[in-house]
Parts: C-alpha cells; structure tokens; sequence
C-alpha cells in the first residue's frame, strides 16, 4: 500500500491573506482565527476582584508569566508540543516579590511549579508523603528533621494568601496564554506604572492555528507525519504599545548559544520599545543572567560561595527590578508634575 504523508491542511486564501506576506499574522488577526478559552471569564472575574483590591491599597503589583505553553496537535488534544521550563523562575521570583511588598499575580502553567508548594513538589527523590510521619498515637505529623523549614514557607504562604497579595491563575496550551495575556495586561492597565509585567513564561514561537490542525487524533495508519508550523505573532508590540503601555514590562530573552545572546536581548528591547530584558542561557540560567535596559547592561551572577549557602540567582535579581520599578514609577510622577 502506498504510504501517505500526513500534513495539515494548507492555508486558505482568506487566511493567507491575512498574514504580513512572511507567514507571520497580525496579533488581532490572531484572535480572530482562534477560540477563547472556555475559563477566559472565571479568569476575569478572578483578577479584577484582585486588582480592584489592590487599586485601594495602593499596592504595588507584578504580573506573573511562568512555565511552558503546550502547541497542540489536534483540536481535540492528545498530543502537543512542550519545552523544558518548569515554572522555577516564576515560582520562586513570586517569593522574593511578595518578600519585596508586592502584590503578585502568578500566571503559570497548569501544574508547573508554584511559589512556596515548589519547596515541597516537582522533587525526583522526595515524594509529598515522604515528609509526613505516622506516630505512635496513630496520627501523621511533618517529619521533624524539615519542620522547622516548612513551619517558615507555610507561614509565608499563610502571609501572602490571607492578606489576599497572591493569585493563582493558569494556562495551558499557547492560545489560551495569549488570550489570557491580553485580557491580564488590559485588566491590570488600569493601576498604570505601579504595574511590572514579568514575562519569564517560555512561549513557543511556532503554533498550528486550529483551522489548519487535524480536528481529531492523528491517526498512525496516515504514515509519516509531516508538520508545519506557523510563526507565532510577536505579541510584544501590542502588549508595550497598547495593553501596558504604563507599566514596567520587563521580557526575558532564553538563548543556547552565548554569541547570540546579549545581541537578541538588544534587540528585542530596540524592536519593541520596553524598559528591560533579562537574558539567560539554558544551562547556566539559575547561576548567572544579564539585565539590560535601554541605558545599562548588568550581569549578576551567584559566587561559589552563593551556591553553597543555597542562594537563589532570584534573591538578587528582584531587588534590581524594584530598584528600576522605582526609577520609572518616579520618572512618571515628574512627566505627570509637568503636565
Ligand atoms: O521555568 P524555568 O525556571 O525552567 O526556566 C526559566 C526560563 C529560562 C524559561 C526564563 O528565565 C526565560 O528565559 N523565559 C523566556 C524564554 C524565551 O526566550 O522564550
């Protein structure tokens, strides 16, 4: 029997149209193509309950993007597309925000890591129930030899959960990121600069839009599978330009070859117009990273000595942030002043 190669329906004219002549569609033109989530109110409702909150309290507040987004396969997912990151970044710079007097709204990947539960998950040789012991009256307690920390994460988490500064909100596959994105920075816009946006989710680059995608699960007896992928609309313009244009949007830049990094990381902050990216390589990126501004470029990086007392590469990198959050909360009370 002749083997057939499975591809994904070609564009319709309509559609190709609609791109900029590169392949590359307009990020309206994006969520046109492609249905909202089925939680996008929930989402909604969730983070303006926040966010009206904290517009009282004159809280400062950092949106949150952590872990992967998922490129499905099929409309009716079976298999999807991932990558590596597994939300620590996120996770545990929510921590140091919170410890910063932020108010944090976390936007993570639906069973990435979380700040304070990270402490106690995603661990390949400690499994939840290896903390507890069962004692002699028959009741389970924390073992004590890790009490005395989690006593500390726990009362954190109590902190940061009753004094309503924590939200968990979640994603999955990439659509669902961007229409949460979009619908988050809008909701988020009105507390203007006292806003940072920090973008550390690891977002594909290349998508199947759903009509192109097999509305079924692919079937093996197809043959080979043979995929193309659509480039991923840059998202950043609207979000500096429009969606935040008040806040402080701080991107991250991911690279694997060290030559490329800082040059990328320049140029992203060229094309789109922000205030910093951080840039970190794959392997090095809980030990060392580079912040850059339009006027700086900063590396911080953990010593020998950081690594053995257990530092986290986050415990510096926040306080710069905040340092620059400062900086460009002030500069809009004097643009305002001289209004
Ligand atoms: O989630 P994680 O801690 O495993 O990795 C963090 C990271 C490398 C995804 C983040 O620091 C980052 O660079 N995010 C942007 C990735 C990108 O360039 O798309």
């Amino acid at each position: 029997m002749e083997p057939i190669q499975q591809t994904y329906q070609m564009p319709t004219a309509d559609q190709q149209l609609l791109d900029n002549g590169q392949g590359v569609i307009d990020p309206d033109v994006f969520f046109e193509l492609n249905t909202p989530p089925s939680n996008l109110a929930d989402f909604e409702s969730k983070l303006t309950a926040f966010v009206d909150y904290h517009q009282e309290k004159n809280t400062r507040l950092v949106f949150i993007t952590s872990g992967g987004t998922t490129v499905p396969l099929e409309n009716q997912t079976v298999r999807f597309i991932d990558n590596f990151s597994n939300g620590h970044r996120g996770a545990c710079s929510a921590e140091y925000f919170l410890d910063a007097g932020y108010a944090v709204v976390f936007m993570h990947r639906q069973f990435s890591l979380q700040p304070f539960h990270r402490h106690y998950t995603h661990n390949a040789s400690m499994g939840f129930l290896d903390y507890l012991v069962q004692k002699d009256d028959d009741t389970i307690a924390v073992d004590s030899q890790y009490g005395n920390k989690m006593k500390d994460v726990l009362s954190k988490y109590r902190a940061a959960t009753e004094s309503n500064r924590l939200l968990f909100l979640d994603f999955v596959a990439l659509s669902d990121y961007l229409f949460k994105l979009k619908s988050g920075t809008r909701i988020l816009a009105r507390l203007q600069e006292r806003v940072m946006y920090y973008l550390a989710a690891a977002v594909s680059d290349f998508f199947i839009p759903s009509q192109k995608m097999h509305e079924h699960k692919i079937q093996s007896a197809g043959g080979a599978l043979t995929l193309t992928l659509d480039q991923v609309p840059k998202f950043l313009t609207p979000l500096v330009s429009v969606w935040a244009s008040k806040g402080l949007i701080v991107s991250f830049k991911l690279e694997t070859d060290d030559n490329l990094l800082v040059p990328k990381a320049r140029q992203a902050l060229t094309r789109y117009g922000h205030q910093v990216v951080v840039a970190n390589m794959l392997h090095t990126r809980k030990q060392t990273v580079t912040v850059i501004t339009q006027t700086s470029q900063q590396v911080i990086s953990l010593s020998q000595e950081d690594l053995a007392n257990h530092v986290e590469i986050e415990d510096r990198i926040i306080p710069q942030l905040v340092r620059i959050h400062d900086g460009w909360i002030s500069s809009d009370a004097t643009k305002a002043c001289q209004q």
